[in-house]
């Protein structure tokens, strides 16, 4: 047979290859002990010299053809299992599949967010201060130096080297001040932590400080921000009432109650019978606070609140017992979507 006729036979095999296999069989029919090429080079040495060099000239340029048509056959059945892996592997965004579970933003991240929402829009800016504290901007600054008594109003956990976990977001009244000269007005929200544990009460839970100072603040201001601020989370049904407290960082100081949710203020367990629940602490800023932070007590004034955010909550979606919205059950989560 003529070389020529050899090689078209060759690459008519290969055109109807379809697979690494079928190439792999076909190279071996040519290449291997008793392949075709194999045979050719053998009979080479049978030749009558003369016409050797011509015929080994036509074998090696008919394996030098073969070997190109495999490479290119190669380069093809590559880019066929390419295309045929795109094509078995892409996702059909079109199709309608039924949606699983679809989460929610936790009862107390929606107060968070709806508060912080109304204090921008109120021109406060939102301050951000650590959770692990010292025993200064927790304590000291505040006016609450060591071995005072007002510290057992808040039983802290203190971890050692002077360090504490803060047990109140006012901390960072201070380190606001510190930094930045009045006028100022701020919220600043964040965990705090107590060693406290009852149906209201967490060991972890969430605050949102908020501190005004500037020239000519007086209690009045106070009283109109707290007043606006219940009116636009509880409505203008809810009712709030001020109590006289004490705080040592705020002189006077004042508690902010709302009347129960669940009893609508005649006495049940969640209220401890007093119809009415403590949602804030707040007070005109003590002019020792201001001094430690180099703030001129003759010049501002301020005034300063710490919201319970989880109490928040509580009233606003009749949660009688704080656990629950510490318990990350999805059942209970699901009903806020
Ligand atoms: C304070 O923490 C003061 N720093 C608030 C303050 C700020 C007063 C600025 C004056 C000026 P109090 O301990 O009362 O105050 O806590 C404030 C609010 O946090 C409470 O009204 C209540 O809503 C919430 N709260 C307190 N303890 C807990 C607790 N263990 N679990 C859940 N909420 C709590």
């Amino acid at each position: 047979m003529e070389y020529n006729d050899i090689l078209s036979e060759l690459l008519i095999k290969i055109e109807g290859v379809q697979s690494d296999r079928e190439l792999g069989e076909l190279k071996a029919s040519v290449f291997g002990k008793n392949g075709i090429i194999t045979e050719l080079m053998k009979s080479l040495k049978d030749l009558p010299p003369e016409q050797k060099p011509q015929a080994g000239k036509a074998v090696n340029d008919l394996r030098v053809a073969f070997t190109a048509a495999c490479e290119e056959k190669e380069k093809e059945l590559h880019r066929k299992k390419i295309a045929d892996m795109i094509d078995s592997e892409s996702l059909d965004l079109s199709i309608n599949k039924p949606i699983g579970s679809i989460g929610a933003l936790h009862p107390i991240n929606q107060i968070r967010k709806k508060l912080t929402d109304y204090f921008i829009a109120n021109g406060y800016i939102v301050y951000d201060s650590p959770e692990i504290e010292t025993d200064y901007y927790n304590f000291q600054a505040l006016n609450i130096p060591p071995d005072h008594p007002a510290r057992d109003m808040q039983d802290t956990f203190f971890i050692g080297n002077g360090m504490l976990l803060r047990s109140q977001t006012s901390s960072g009244q201070v380190r606001l001040m510190e930094k930045h000269k009045p006028p100022l007005k701020m919220i600043c929200p964040g965990r705090v932590f107590r060693n406290d544990d009852d149906s209201t009460h967490s060991p972890v839970f969430h605050q949102m400080e908020g501190l005004v100072v500037d020239k000519n603040v007086t209690l009045c201001d106070l009283k109109g921000a707290l007043e606006g601020f219940a009116k636009f989370i509880f409505g203008d049904k809810t009712t709030i009432r001020f109590r006289p407290s004490y705080f040592p960082f705020t002189e006077p100081s004042v508690e902010v109650d709302v009347s129960c949710f669940n009893c609508g203020g005649s006495g049940c367990r969640v209220c401890k019978n007093t119809g009415w629940i403590e949602i804030l602490g707040a007070g005109m800023v003590n002019r020792k606070v201001l001094e430690n932070c180099n703030i001129d007590p003759d010049e501002y004034h301020g005034f300063a609140f710490g919201l319970g955010l989880d109490r928040v909550a509580m009233i606003q979606y009749g949660i009688n017992d704080i656990k629950l919205l510490w318990e990350n059950d999805v059942r209970f989560l699901k009903q806020f979507r």
